[in-house]
């Protein structure tokens, strides 16, 4: 496994986390969170695995972003990708994806906004405290799993670039790097991977950056080393190894748009109510379910269970049109 070492965070070494401090601070979090405690931290949950550099969180505020659900095993969360720039099988990019160079990694603001920049990947990473999120990531495919990420809500960055009054829409550029990455050499989708959000979409405190998974950085083939996480969309709206950032006035093309208009939409909400052209998308497989396959499936969830938190954006909006 491709170590990436440690880039100077104010955190303790494993070695010297001891099961009493992880007690301790999980006291301390329950008792912080009152009310919220029913909802197990990540960190009770699954231990670090204790492959790759740690990368703790606090755990979020944010409304949404805990749950009481099973956290889908870090082996399945990193070997079952989608990251088609390192090949179009799940098992392609925990196969591949070593040969991402995530350092120097620069992150360019652009467009729309008073203050525009490129950001030093570890310049970026100390914007904000960090937190975890323990987020739903639902495919498009009728697969899901449960994440505790780890990193912070992109409003942080938007709020200092200063969006100006024509900053609609938000395009998210990832690396296309022929060297590094042999999906490339195929046309299966326009390079580079392109997403987009609206900007109260991009400002909403679940769109998260995330530099991280299970208490480390983030593996290669989730997205190393940032990536968009919106948990109440399909899995694709999640930009993995972004490089740009633009604020733009008109919508923006999606990479996923361009290549099947009729079956990816924009928006890309989890809707129940609304089949993919192929296939219907009422119900999903968590992964790691026991049975495998056959593994009885469960009901999709509106807006992938997020409804409270983001239903109001999307108020009087024919969902069906604008899927
Ligand atoms: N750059 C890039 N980002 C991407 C993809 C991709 O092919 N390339 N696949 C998307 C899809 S389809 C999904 S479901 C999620 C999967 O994220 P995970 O592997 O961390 O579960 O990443 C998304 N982000
Ligand atoms: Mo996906």
């Amino acid at each position: 496994m491709h170590l990436i070492p440690d880039r100077g965070f104010q955190h303790p070494v494993p070695s010297e986390i001891t099961p009493r401090d992880l007690a301790l601070n999980r006291r301390q979090w329950l008792a912080a969170a009152g009310a919220a405690a029913v909802a197990l931290p990540a960190a009770a949950q699954t231990p670090r695995p204790g492959k790759l550099a740690a990368l703790p969180g606090a755990p979020s505020a944010v409304p949404g972003a805990s749950t009481v659900e099973k956290i889908t095993a870090y082996v399945h969360a990193s070997t079952y990708n989608n990251f088609y720039e390192f090949g179009t099988d799940k098992s392609d990019p925990a196969r591949y994806a070593h040969t991402l160079k995530t350092r120097p990694w620069t992150v360019s603001v652009e467009g729309e906004v008073a203050r525009p920049g490129r950001f030093d990947i570890d310049a970026l990473m100390k914007l904000a405290p960090m937190e975890e999120r323990v987020y739903r990531l639902r495919c498009v495919e009728g697969w899901s799993m449960v994440i505790p990420w780890v990193g912070w809500s992109l409003a942080e960055l938007i709020r200092r670039v200063e969006p100006t009054g024509n900053a609609k829409f938000v395009q998210f550029v990832t690396l296309a790097d022929r060297a590094q990455m042999p999906g490339l050499s195929s046309s299966v989708l326009d390079w580079p991977y392109v997403e987009g959000l609206r900007l109260d979409e991009a400002m909403h405190p679940l769109t998260m950056l995330a530099f991280g998974m299970y208490g480390e950085v983030m593996p290669n083939q989730n997205g190393a080393p940032v990536r968009l996480v919106v948990p109440w969309k399909y899995g694709f709206k999640s930009g993995k190894s972004l490089v740009a950032i633009r604020f733009v006035q008109a919508r923006p093309k999606t990479s996923w748009e361009v290549a099947a208009p009729h079956e990816y939409g924009f928006y890309s909400n989890v809707n129940p109510r609304v089949d993919h052209a192929r296939w219907s998308q009422a119900t999903e497989r968590r992964i790691g379910d026991d049975g495998g396959l056959l593994a009885r499936r469960r009901p999709t969830l509106m807006f992938n269970g997020y409804e409270p938190q983001v239903g109001q954006l999307y108020a009087g909006m024919d969902l069906r049109k604008f899927f």
